[in-house]
C-alpha cells in the first residue's frame, strides 16, 4: 500500500478538477511511456486536464500504444510544451528521480510552482525536488507502482483494456519480459488483476517485441558480430558503436534497446556495457548478473546511475577513451564488490 499520510496529500491535491502534466525521462522506455499514459488516462477519468510532456520521441515500437500520438514533444511543440507546465497545478514525475533526468524541460519544470509528485523505483532520489513522492526500489516497475496508486485510490475497477496495456507495457519491459526483477509476487498477481480487466498480454508482447524493422535487427546482429569484445577475467562485455556504425544501419530511437542485455546470456559474463557514441558525448547503458551493482559503478565513475542490476551513464570522451577507463577501473572496483 502507499504511506497513507502520501495518499491522503495526493487526494487532496485531487480534490477537484485539476490542470496537470505527466512527464518522464528523456529517451523514454516501456515503462516511462506505460506508466505516464497509464496515469494519464486514470486521471482523465477522475476529471483532471491531462497533458503527457516529454522531452524527445517515444521509439516507434511503442506508438501503438493508446493516445500515443497525444505525448506532447518539447523539442517539436516546444510553446505549448512550456505552456502546459506553466499553466499546470500538478505535475507528475514518473520513472526518473532528478529533474534533469528530464532532459530540455528542466528549465520549465524548475519555474513551475506547481504541486510535484514522484512516481519511481531508481535509487537515490532527490526527493527535495519533490512536494511528495511515490519511490520504491524493490518494486519492477513505474508501473507497478502507479498499479499500487490507483489500488490505494480505490479506483482499479475504472482499469479498462488501455489502461491494462499501458501499465503491462511497462512491467513487461522492466522486468525483460519477466526474467529479472521478479521476486515480488505481487509483480504476477498485478498482471493477473490485468488481464481479468481486459489485458491480452501476448498481443502486447508482440507490438512491443516482433515489430522491428530489418534495419534494427541487422544492427543487433552486427554489434553481436562486429563490435563485442569480451574481456574475460574482467567477466566483462562491451559493446561499442560509433556514429558511423548507427547511421549505416539507419538507426532510429530505441534501435539499440536490448543489446545489453544480449551479453549477459554468456556463462560467466556478470558485467555487460553497451557504448554508443552520441553528438556531443559518450552514452553508456549498463546490465549486471547477480550482485555486482552497476548503479553504484555508474554514480561513482560513469556520470550516471540506476537500479543494482540496470544502470546508464555518460562520457565526454572517446569510445577507446571509455573502454580504456572502464577496463582500468573494473579491478578497482571489484574489491569493493563481490562478484
Ligand atoms: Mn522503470
Amino acid at each position: 500500500m502507499i504511506d497513507p499520510e502520501c495518499l491522503n496529500n495526493i487526494t487532496e491535491v485531487l480534490n477537484g478538477s485539476r490542470k496537470i502534466v505527466i512527464n518522464t525521462h528523456t529517451n523514454p522506455d516501456g515503462d516511462a511511456v506505460g506508466s505516464s499514459l497509464a496515469l494519464y488516462f486514470m486521471l482523465k477519468k477522475l476529471g483532471h486536464q491531462v497533458d503527457v510532456v516529454i522531452a524527445n520521441s517515444i521509439p516507434s515500437f511503442y506508438s501503438w500504444m493508446p493516445d500515443a500520438d497525444k505525448i506532447i514533444y518539447f523539442g517539436t511543440n516546444t510553446e505549448q510544451a512550456r505552456k502546459l507546465i506553466d499553466e499546470a497545478e500538478v505535475i507528475f514525475c514518473l520513472d526518473y528521480n532528478a529533474i534533469h533526468r528530464s532532459g530540455s524541460l528542466k528549465d520549465s519544470l524548475k519555474k513551475s510552482n506547481a504541486v510535484f509528485i514522484l512516481i519511481d523505483h531508481h535509487q537515490e532520489p532527490e526527493l527535495d525536488s519533490f512536494n511528495y513522492h511515490i519511490w520504491n526500489t524493490l518494486r519492477s516497475s513505474t508501473s507497478e507502482l502507479v498499479f499500487k496508486l490507483f489500488d490505494s485510490m480505490e479506483v482499479v475497477k475504472l482499469i479498462d483494456k488501455d489502461i491494462a496495456s499501458c501499465l503491462f507495457t511497462g512491467i513487461m519491459t522492466d522486468t525483460g519480459s519477466f526474467s529479472y526483477s521478479v521476486s515480488n509476487s505481487e509483480t504476477f498477481s498485478i498482471v493477473a488483476t490485468l488481464i481479468d480487466l481486459g489485458l491480452d498480454a501476448a498481443d502486447v508482447h508482440s507490438k512491443v517485441y516482433n515489430s522491428m524493422t530489418e534495419s534494427r535487427l541487422r544492427l543487433m546482429g552486427f554489434a553481436i558480430n562486429d563490435r563485442l569484445q569480451i574481456f574475460e577475467k574482467l567477466q566483462t562485455a562491451i559493446i561499442a558503436l560509433s556514429k558511423q556504425d548507427l547511421l549505416d544501419y539507419n538507426y532510429q530511437i530505441g534501435d539499440t534497446e536490448g543489446i545489453v542485455n544480449l551479453p549477459l546470456a554468456i556463462e560467466n559474463i556478470r558485467l555487460s556495457v553497451l557504448i554508443t557514441e552520441k553528438k556531443d558525448h559518450i552514452h553508456l547503458s549498463l546490465r549486471s548478473k547477480g550482485s555486482f551493482s552497476v548503479n553504484e559503478f555508474a554514480r561513482k565513475y560513469l556520470n550516471g546511475g540506476g537500479h543494482i542490476n540496470a544502470a546508464g551513464g555518460k562520457t565526454y570522451t572517446t569510445i577507446q577513451q571509455t573502454i580504456d577507463d572502464i577496463i582500468r577501473i573494473l579491478p578497482e572496483f571489484d574489491t569493493q564488490i563481490v562478484y
